[in-house]
């Protein structure tokens, strides 16, 4: 047995060191260091010396290891991947990327939360930001979005106040991550132009079950330029390829306290695992005079333009194939910034945008704390660039040459502007008086988010009203409630009583007299997720509860299934030291009861034995798994043996509850839980509130 280690105290197995220099730890100076357990001190029980410089240094280095956090998206996820298109878009575009379906630009993908800190949970209802980085061959091109089309505000003007609202109240400090609060409504309340984006937040779309199956948007109207120098007008839209889903609001409360990094972790895992997250890129693309004769502006980011009247173009495919090696490294340091776009692409007059132009950059000097963080590797772009930008905080680049300037007569090779290839501006006449007046053609507040709410489902808008009773519930303030409720008249007269109700404040809506009338518009279906949710199983995951005596044959078929339609498949056991299947046989799970309740999982099962449903039967943890899987309207398998736990959760049958006994009700199974959750049984559990 080997002896303690005198400098630690403590066993010799739980002390490393190493005889070879390559593996040697060393200071930032390179200094080997021989002792990294205790600092230097004037005998064993004396003062420590300030002489230790390495203590010094890895003290210092530390307390420097934060810097400041986004003041928005705070809290984000990122990994690396590729964009490829599928034909040329030449016709729209020059921009070189974009040319041929064989060149594969390199991307990186950050995807956040808004309101929160850095550290806040992953499930609060909140937009998302959706923001990917191509590294083009002509530099990079930065497409900054979020999961929902629309924006709070048209003005640029109004971004710090609504953040401010959103976020911790300013004596309080709270709450974290959750536009449930006074300031926030009173501000939404007293911001018309912000209740079609109200629609969205309070939609299922604030709290997606997955990253991986979030729509994105440019929200803004862009321009692409041709290499005739023609223009069109685009929206950008991603598409995930295995479709769109959000959790329940219950869930989403209940995941947040189980698993604050539930969509991180989720990314990751998928990736991980081979699973890779992918994305078509759609375009809306419309011309001038298109935009003239639509009766909203498209400069306005309040608005969207319905897919029935300019379908998407999918233009290409990102997929999502490494994850970060190093999170602060990359997801933290990584720099967007609309304003970084290619030749080919152009910005339009969008005021929000023009405003976004100026403060990514503006806020990244002082978060990356100088102008040199496009020397991060993250941020670099990946074709060859020179310029006679010198100096400043951090450079880690050695110009080479006298000449840091231009025009130069000394260095024949130093970088020229270049006519052609450089990035030109789509030329525009611009004439008009200098005015702070909103155009009139902003101000219709309330038609699209009647067309929101009405091209929603049932179950759809059924959580949009109970989202709208619960964060109006939390409001202290009675007239900030009776404001809010008064612009949902117009947005919808049903909605507005459904939340009345929700709230028991029935006709104590005040009266809002909107500008422009609100118009009721065709339904647009593609507003919907579940109107558009395909039947899979691909990317979901199954959690399968085992308990002693559990039938194998039943595990092995469906593991089989859940495997043919691409799903993953989570073993739970009541301990992580596995249960024996009825033939004695040891099963390790992945993961324990205590640690996995069923808001991890799509679809759920339960195998056990008839002596063990006992005891599952007596345990909180299992009884609350099976009642949150029917209360979560989950689709639900289980033999006969697991029925008194089944009973004791209260379940009451449905379609969605399927005994399992051999390879055809395994089948029924997954048919089901491929259609999702059980929506009929939503009414029957919970009333909107
Ligand atoms: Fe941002 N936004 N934003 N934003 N935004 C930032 O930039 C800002 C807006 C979006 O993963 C900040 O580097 C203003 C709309 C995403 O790193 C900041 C306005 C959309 C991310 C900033 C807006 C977005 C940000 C904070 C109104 C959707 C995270 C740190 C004029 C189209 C990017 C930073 C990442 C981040 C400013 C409105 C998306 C402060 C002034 C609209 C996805 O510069």
């Amino acid at each position: 047995m080997k002896k303690s280690n005198p400098k630690t105290n403590r066993p010799a197995e739980t002390h490393q060191t190493t005889d070879s220099p390559a593996h040697t730890l060393r200071t930032n100076q390179g200094i080997p260091i021989a002792d990294n357990q205790n600092s230097l001190k004037a005998g064993t029980r004396g003062p420590v010396l300030l002489e230790d410089f390495i203590l010094r240094e890895k003290i210092t280095h530390f307390d420097h290891e934060r810097i400041p956090e986004r003041i928005v998206h705070a809290r984000g996820s990122g990994a690396h991947g590729y964009f490829q298109c599928y034909e040329s878009c030449a016709d729209i575009t020059k921009a070189a990327f974009l040319q041929n379906p064989k060149t594969k630009t390199e991307v990186f993908t950050r995807f956040s939360t808004v309101a929160g800190g850095a550290g806040s949970g992953d499930m609060p209802r909140d937009v998302r930001g959706f923001a990917v980085k191509f590294y083009t061959q002509e530099g990079n091109f930065d497409l900054v979005g979020n999961n929902v089309p629309v924006f709070f505000i048209q003005d640029a003007m109004k971004f710090p106040d609504l953040v401010h609202a959103v976020k911790m109240e300013a004596d309080r400090g709270f709450p974290q991550a959750a536009s449930a609060h006074d300031t926030f409504w009173d501000f939404i309340s007293l911001t018309p132009e912000s209740m079609h984006m109200v629609t969205w937040i309070m939609s299922d779309r604030t709290i997606p079950r997955s990253l991986r199956m979030m729509e994105g948007f440019g929200v803004h109207t862009f321009r692409m330029i041709n290499a005739k120098g023609q223009s069109h007008f685009v929206k950008f839209h991603w598409r995930p390829t295995i479709g769109s889903a959000s959790v329940i609001w219950d869930e989403a409360v209940k995941i947040n306290g189980a698993d604050p990094d539930f969509h991180r972790r989720d990314l990751w895992e998928a990736i991980e695992s081979g699973n890779f997250p992918e994305w078509e890129l759609g375009l809306q693309v419309f011309d001038q005079k298109t935009a003239d004769n639509l009766d909203f502006d498209v400069l306005d980011p309040t608005k969207i333009i319905p897919e029935e009247i300019i379908p998407l173009r999918m233009i290409g495919k990102m997929v999502l194939n490494r994850n970060v090696d190093n999170f602060f490294a990359e997801t933290e340091q990584v720099a967007y910034c609309p304003a970084n776009i290619v030749p080919g692409i152009g910005f339009s007059h969008d005021p929000l945008l023009q405003g976004r132009l100026f403060s990514y950059l503006d806020t990244q000097l002082s978060r990356l704390g100088g102008p040199n963080f496009h020397q991060i590797p993250v941020n670099a772009p990946r074709c060859p660039f020179h310029n006679q930008q010198r100096d400043g905080m951090h450079q880690m680049q050695v110009p080479k040459g006298r000449a840091n300037y231009e025009p130069n007569s000394i260095d024949p090779t130093s970088p020229r502007e270049n006519p052609s290839f450089g990035y030109k501006p789509f030329i525009e006449e611009m004439m008009g008086e200098k005015t702070t007046l909103r155009t009139e053609t902003f101000a219709d507040h309330y038609s699209q988010a009647r067309l929101f709410y009405r091209s929603l489902t049932e179950p759809e808008q059924r959580h949009l009203a109970s989202a709208l009773g619960f964060e109006l519930a939390k409001v202290e303030l009675p007239p900030i409630r009776h404001r809010m409720l008064g612009h949902l008249e117009h947005i919808d007269p049903a909605l507005q009583q459904a939340v009345e109700t929700a709230l028991g404040l029935e006709g104590q809506a005040d009266k809002i007299q909107p500008f422009i009338k609100p118009r009721t518009l065709p339904p647009s279906h593609a507003l919907s997720l579940l109107k558009k949710a395909p039947a899979t199983l691909k990317g979901r995951k199954l959690g399968i509860l085992i308990a002693d005596g559990f039938d194998a044959t039943l595990l092995t078929a469906l593991r089989t299934a859940a495997k043919a339609e691409k799903a993953a498949v989570a073993i739970i056991a009541p301990k992580i030291g596995g249960a024996t299947d009825s033939t004695g046989k040891l099963t390790a799970p992945n993961l324990s009861l205590s640690g996995a309740p069923s808001i991890f999982f799509d679809a759920v099962v339960i195998l056990t034995g008839a002596e063990s449903v006992k005891e599952l039967a007596t345990q909180a943890a299992a009884v609350d798994w099976v009642r949150d899987a029917f209360g979560h309207l989950k689709v639900i398998g289980h033999t006969g043996e697991a029925q008194p736990l089944l009973d004791r959760a209260g379940l009451a049958p449905d379609e969605g509850v399927i005994a399992l006994a051999d390879a055809k009700s395994v089948s029924r199974f997954i048919k089901q839980a491929k259609n999702g959750r059980i929506w009929e049984r939503e009414p029957k559990l919970r009333s909107p509130g």
